[in-house]
């Protein structure tokens, strides 16, 4: 008799935890029992193949609107798409505030392209970039009892950046409301200065743009970012990290107690800032911000991952094409860096990646694996245990994963909607054969199958880990005020 919607026969479970031989049995789109010989009315075969908690990515930036009327190219549903083909499931992605307008102006606009578009299921960091008296005292408690419960900050880029003031109005608004804060970390004027003194000695190429904004730049801010968070006793999380000397950073406040956790991504594991230093425009390819480093940087960015300093992988797929007159181009056929978007694509190779490097390169074991592609974010931003692991209750988000499949990655095997990718070549060990998502298979051998608009909204609600650890100077909370 099949006691189970689905039954994944076979496999080796694994988890942030363990590793075991099981059969998932599914129901109603949640894992119901971890046994041997269990019978499914469907049955997937993982004879071989390990299986996987599905990947948590919670940091991409899929078709985001911006002040000046464009949308971020990813769309819901191609951005879905490339997650399944790379066994991820769940991502949160970004809603923004435009400057001079209340987040109210984009908010629901955004929940509808969501809605109707996502495959997998989503939540929403809210972007602040005019944290107003109206914004701080009546919009951020709003959306987060709306279950938008993370605030992402820039402290640079225009016209998202925010100045010290504002970031610690922010953060008192976080702490005030029980939401989490999470930062890019680079220093605004450092990073304008430079830009400024390059143009004006006609350096202006891609390579220039690693120039514009080194390590320093980005571990000031982090330290600075952290200090006023520790100021004010709100949890952060620094987006992105690139470099040992931010993380370096960020271990000292972690030893000292200060609620604050790391996150980096592939790209600052593969790229380099000598593959900015292409011919043309070649060069934009690799781009982003913080800026890839120099060759010996990820290998000091792994032993930070080891040590704990650094515990989620993220995307930061924040993709713009290369041909045609948008994306990286938008400005022109030869424009300065200074105008090129920033971004690269990662949504599938997130995986593949960190699996290839990490744990077929020997750097880490097959739960620290999980743990940083899964269980940790989805810890992290109150997702868990419905998401990020494999257990009675948790939602059947499964990825079978093929651990000696030697893949080279081409722009075809992202699926996603850009033109290109910066790993087009690169051979990695361990793909996703298939991927379940809530009990259905919506991937199999490359082959996406999921309808738009079946990626649940996942509203999160407060939990222990963002809670303010009731460390304040003096004992005042100044964030008990509006000012
Ligand atoms: N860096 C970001 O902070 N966001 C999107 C793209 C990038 O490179
Ligand atoms: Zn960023
Ligand atoms: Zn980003």
């Amino acid at each position: 008799m099949a006691d189970y919607d689905l039954v994944v026969r076979g496999g080796t479970v694994v988890t942030g935890a363990d590793t075991f031989r099981a059969d998932v049995g599914v129901v109603g789109g949640r894992v119901v029992a971890l046994a041997e010989n269990l019978q499914g009315k469907e049955t997937l075969d993982a004879g071989g193949l390990l299986v996987l908690p599905g990947g948590v990515d919670t940091h991409c930036h899929i078709e985001q609107l911006e002040p000046n009327g464009t949308i971020n190219e990813e769309s819901f549903v191609t951005g879905s798409t490339a997650c399944l083909a790379g066994g991820t499931t769940t991502i949160v992605t970004f809603a923004s505030q435009f400057k001079g307008h209340p987040i109210s102006h984009t908010l629901p606009e955004y929940r509808r392209r969501a809605r109707e578009g996502a495959m997998v299921d989503y939540g929403f960091h809210q972007i602040i970039t005019d944290p107003t008296e109206a914004v701080v005292r009546d919009e951020i408690p709003e959306l987060v009892a709306s279950g938008i419960r993370s605030l992402k900050v820039f402290l640079t880029y225009d016209p998202l950046h925010l100045d010290d003031a504002a970031y610690l109005r922010v953060l008192a608004a976080a702490r005030r409301t029980g939401a989490f804060v999470t930062v890019h970390c680079e220093n605004y004027e450092a990073i304008r200065w430079r830009q400024a003194a390059l143009m004006a000695d006609g350096k202006s190429t891609p390579k220039y743009h690693a120039w514009s904004r080194p390590r320093v730049v980005e571990r000031e801010a982090t330290h600075r970012a952290i200090a006023l968070a520790e100021l004010v006793d709100q949890p952060i999380q620094v987006f992105h990290v690139s470099c040992t000397e931010a993380a370096e950073e960020i271990a000292r406040a972690q030893a000292r107690g200060v609620k604050v956790w790391a996150e980096t991504c592939p790209q600052y594991f593969v790229l380099q800032a000598s593959d900015m230093d292409r011919p043309g425009l070649e060069g934009a390819k690799f781009m982003c911000s913080p800026s890839p480093r120099g060759p010996g940087d990820a290998e000091l960015l792994w032993d930070q991952v080891r040590r704990g300093t650094i515990d989620v992988v993220s995307s930061d797929h924040s993709a713009t094409s290369y041909e045609g007159n948008r994306g990286k181009r938008i400005a022109g056929e030869n424009p300065p860096f200074t105008k090129i978007p920033n971004g690269v694509p990662g949504l599938t190779a997130r995986l593949p990646l960190v699996f290839s490097l990490g744990v077929n390169g020997g750097r880490i074991d097959l739960n620290h694996f999980v743990r940083l592609i899964a269980t940790n974010p989805a810890k992290l931003f109150g997702l868990y245990p419905r998401k990020g692991t494999i257990a009675p209750g948790s939602d059947a988000d499964l990825v079978l994963w093929e651990a000696g499949k030697t893949v080279t990655i081409t722009n075809g095997l992202m699926q996603h909607h850009i033109d290109y990718t910066p790993y087009e070549g690169m051979a990695v060990t361990g793909w996703p054969v298939a991927t379940v998502k809530g009990g259905r298979v919506a991937m199999r051998d490359g082959k996406v199958q999921a309808e738009p608009g079946s990626g649940q909204y996942l509203p999160r609600g407060p939990y222990d880990m963002i809670r303010p650890r009731g460390a304040l100077p003096d004992g005042f909370d100044a964030s008990a005020f509006i000012v």
